[in-house]
């Protein structure tokens, strides 16, 4: 659920910090990562099954490797923010957003990893609040964050910001006032999956206040989706028309129309030329590179090695693959 949220996260961040994402092979590699280690560390939801607890400690090892990855990313992501000239859109927002919940959220789920802290807090709320952190929370606002980003792409028109940052500050608080309290009554010993907490004598008294005050919280956080949705529907047809690329972007999607045509685009299918991160590259005239924007073109700003490219461009013009792909229209 969450790795094709951090997808979008890092192509927002990048975007809206004017840089190249950091660590780029390290961020794919991590990703990698994390989705092969994904599949060898299920027996951690298991630690108090009764299972073997040298085999617990086996699971609690390969669980921990995950924070090396979730980690990297995490920093890179931070590490990318750094002196960036960054542009607090909604999108740019909620990403960031992400980042801070998947940290905390994160930090959780090394706790839980731990199989001798996992059967004190096993069923209890404290992994509620660590999975809402990291799964609910931060997957939908990688949602969020994408739709306030390709909604210009999708429909033609820009959301409004105002209700953008509105809905971001009192979702993002909103999030945290819902799921943080969860980790205390967890830890103190409030166990999950019970309907109604009224009816047990070690529940009524001693967590009621902190319910209440969860409960209220959600609704109030649920209430403020209700801008969201207003924001989106107002957009749609009354939006202010979106320009061609309102953020700047190097990537293709930006150079296609609105309209879905067959082929998305209505000539040829234009060429990339290279990555997606050539933001505030030094010496160059804007200060983003669209990929479809050949290096013969930017001499001023070329690496060395990117010069030796242009030879090759000439070669690919020449045998012009794109007719291969030509539509009829
Ligand atoms: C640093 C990375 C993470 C670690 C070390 C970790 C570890 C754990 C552990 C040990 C538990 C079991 C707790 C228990 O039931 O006693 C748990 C529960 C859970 N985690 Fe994570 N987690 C991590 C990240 C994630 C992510 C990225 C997601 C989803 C996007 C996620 C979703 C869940 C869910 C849904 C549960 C509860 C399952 C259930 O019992 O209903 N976790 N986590
Ligand atoms: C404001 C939004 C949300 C609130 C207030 C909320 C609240 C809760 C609460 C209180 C529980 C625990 C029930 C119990 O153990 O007695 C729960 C369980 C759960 N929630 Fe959420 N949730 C929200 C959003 C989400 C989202 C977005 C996801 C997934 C992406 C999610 C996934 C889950 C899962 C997997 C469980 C465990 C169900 C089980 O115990 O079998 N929740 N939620
Ligand atoms: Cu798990």
């Amino acid at each position: 659920m969450l790795l094709p949220a951090l997808g979008m996260t890092s192509e927002i961040i990048a975007t809206n910090s004017r840089k190249p994402i950091f660590g780029y092979r390290a961020m794919i590699a991590s990703m990698i990562g994390i989705a092969f280690l994904a599949f060898i560390v299920w027996a951690h939801h298991m630690f108090v099954s009764g299972m073997n607890p040298f085999l617990g400690s086996v699971f609690m090892f390969l669980t921990l490797i995950i924070a090396v990855p979730s980690a990297v990313k995490a920093f890179n992501y931070i590490t990318t923010l750094w002196r960036g000239n960054i542009r607090f859109t909604p999108a740019m927002l909620f990403s960031i957003g992400l980042v801070s919940f998947f940290i905390s959220g994160g930090l959780t789920g090394l706790i839980l990893g731990n199989s001798a802290l996992d059967i004190q807090l096993h069923d209890t709320y404290f992994v509620v609040a660590h999975f809402h952190l990291v799964m609910g929370a931060a997957s939908a606002f990688g949602l969020l964050a994408g739709v306030y980003h390709w909604f210009p792409k999708m429909f033609g028109r820009m959301m409004n910001e105002k209700l953008g940052y509105v809905h971001f500050w009192l979702t993002f608080v909103g999030i945290y006032l819902v799921f943080f309290p969860m980790h205390y009554i967890g830890i103190a010993g409030f166990p999950r999956r019970y309907y109604a907490f009224t009816s047990y004598d070690f529940t009524k008294n001693i967590f009621a206040d902190m319910n209440t005050f969860i409960s209220i919280a959600a609704i109030f956080t649920f209430a403020a989706q209700l801008i969201f949705i207003w924001n989106f529907a107002y957009s749609l047809f009354k939006g202010r028309r979106a320009p061609q690329n309102p953020w700047k972007s190097n990537t293709l999607e930006w150079t296609a129309p609105v309209e879905a045509l067959h082929g998305n685009w209505p000539g040829e299918i234009p060429a990339v030329y290279r990555w997606a991160y050539d933001y505030s590259k030094p010496g160059a005239k804007d200060d983003f590179i669209p990929q479809n924007v050949p290096y013969s073109q930017t001499p001023e700003s070329n690496l060395p090695h990117e010069n030796e490219l242009i030879a090759l461009e000439k070669e690919i013009e020449a045998q012009n693959l794109n007719d291969q792909f030509k539509q009829p229209h």
